[in-house]
């Protein structure tokens, strides 16, 4: 009797051996495909890959959510002109556009003017050394913390700024030559002589997608990436921006723009508003010119709280969109690669929201591809201008959803801080400093893995 129990038990476990082995023996290719993987921002995805990809709302929008979206997108769209107009008035005196939606075509990414063009996408924020009680950046006398390259007709523009190019030749391992381009900014006919030691620092403006996504990740998900001393060992070691948020009067997490030096999305429109535009508001009540003629004091502040909020919840409610050809077998193997490469140790492939303000936003399994922290890049990125905790050559992981997508909807394929790469692999080989491992491993690969490293990419 008991041997009779003995070998049943050892039939059932030649069974589920069976299943194992089974279960083993199928493609591995199937493994390593995650049945979500194509939903970038959860539920919240937008399945369209044409040239308006980035331009859709929550796919899980609700009807209320939805008429403020539409609202804030008119408010998004308005054009400012210069006082007394009663409405959008309080344009400049000094201003980079005339509104937000110029740099943000199709709500996707700007990239640097060609010599021939005149600026638009591309801006300097300056600073004067050292940093204020906050920690952030001090402003440059008679220049602010911003150049406006723009003026109303009764003033002049602070400068211009010229770009040049010199191109830095290299190989990969395998002998397979290439060219990066660097670039170097040289301020032209400032209003007034530019102060000694003017430290400057080239933005390129954003895709404007899956923001509410990230203001919904919990802070304590984010400071979980963070490395500071490097306790792992890996030579990475994110680190969080701590920056100043007006509205609370108090130094908190920065999340937003390429050096994380904006804490929430109302105060990244508010303070978009009054650098690019001269558009004061409750936030920012004073003009963004320092040494030049103020406006008509009367209209200020020149954009309502309301207004702003719009803009806000326009910019939450920009889906991100889905991505393409997941389980294309090049596009796996370049998944592999990613995570390989050690990509993934910066570029965090999926987190999780925690509960918003927005029932849309809360809980959400996304994948952004980017912890939200500051790494060192080395020299070559460096901008040399510190932005509260981060140093000068330290930048916010960029999120990589939707960059497949920039060629179709913004009709280039520029990408970094300042749009110098000129390609996907370009932004890779500049990588440096903490990624510096991560650039030998491609350069190490054979033109076939580089393959697949750029079709996955291509397929965010
Ligand atoms: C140490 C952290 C780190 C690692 C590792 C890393 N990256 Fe990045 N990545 C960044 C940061 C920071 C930026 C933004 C740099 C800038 O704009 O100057 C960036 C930017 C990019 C961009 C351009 C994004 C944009 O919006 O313009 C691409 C593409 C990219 N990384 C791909 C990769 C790939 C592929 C790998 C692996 C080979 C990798 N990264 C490894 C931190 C990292
Ligand atoms: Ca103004
Ligand atoms: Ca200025
Ligand atoms: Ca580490």
């Amino acid at each position: 009797m008991k041997t009779y129990v003995k070998c049943w038990d050892c039939k059932l476990l030649v069974v589920a051996f069976l299943l194992l082995a089974c279960k083993e023996s199928s493609p591995p290719t199937n493994a390593s495909i995650d049945p979500d993987e194509a939903y970038s921002g959860g539920s919240t995805t937008s399945f369209d890959a044409t040239s308006r990809a980035f331009t859709f709302p929550l796919a899980n929008i609700t009807a209320t959510s939805l008429a403020a979206h539409r609202a804030g997108d008119a408010v998004f769209e308005g054009t400012f002109v210069t006082p007394p107009a009663l409405v959008n008035g309080g344009l400049g005196p000094i201003y980079n556009n005339t509104s937000c939606k110029s740099w943000h075509n199709n709500d996707g990414r700007a990239r640097p003017p060609l010599a021939t063009e005149q600026f638009g996408g591309l801006l300097f924020r300056v600073s004067a050394s050292g940093s204020d009680v906050n920690g952030g950046p001090i402003p440059l006398t008679g220049f602010g913390l911003q150049i406006q390259t723009h003026a109303v007709v009764s003033t002049v523009p602070e400068m211009s700024i010229s770009i040049s190019y010199v191109e830095i030749p290299d190989a990969f391992a395998d002998g397979q030559v290439y060219s990066l381009q660097k670039p170097t900014y040289t301020m032209v006919n400032p209003y007034i002589p530019v102060p000694a030691g003017a430290m400057i620092s080239p933005r390129i403006a954003n895709a404007n997608f899956g923001l509410g996504l990230l203001e919904a990740v919990p802070e304590q998900t984010i400071l979980g990436y963070a490395d500071e001393n490097d306790v792992n060992g890996d030579g990475i070691s994110g680190k969080a921006n701590y920056v100043y948020d007006q509205s609370q009067d108090k130094v908190v997490l920065g999340r937003f723009g390429w050096k994380a030096s904006q804490p929430t999305l109302i105060q990244q429109a508010a303070a978009a508003a009054n650098g690019d535009m001269g558009i004061t508001s409750p936030y920012f009540p004073d003009e963004s010119s320092k040494g030049q003629l103020q406006d008509v004091p009367a209209h200020d502040p020149e954009i309502s709280s309301d207004q702003l909020d719009a803009i806000k919840v326009y910019l939450q409610t920009l889906a991100p969109p889905a991505r393409r050809n997941v389980t294309d077998e090049t596009v796996l193997r370049g998944k592999a690669l990613f995570i390989q490469a050690q990509c993934s140790a910066c570029h965090i492939p999926k987190m999780q929201t925690g509960s918003d303000e927005l029932s849309e936003l809360s809980n959400q399994t996304i994948r952004p591809y980017t912890d939200l922290l500051l790494h060192d890049m080395g020299d070559g990125l460096a901008d040399g201008r510190p932005d509260f905790k981060a140093s000068g050559s330290e930048w916010r992981t960029a999120p990589l959803w939707g960059i497949g997508l920039v060629q179709i909807v913004n009709g280039h394929t520029n990408f970094l801080h300042d749009g110098r790469a000129r390609s996907l692999m370009e932004a890779v080989l500049w990588h440096s400093g903490e990624a510096e491992q991560a650039k030998q491993n491609v350069k190490k690969m054979n033109s076939d893995d580089r393959n697949a490293l750029i079709k996955f990419l291509e397929s965010l």
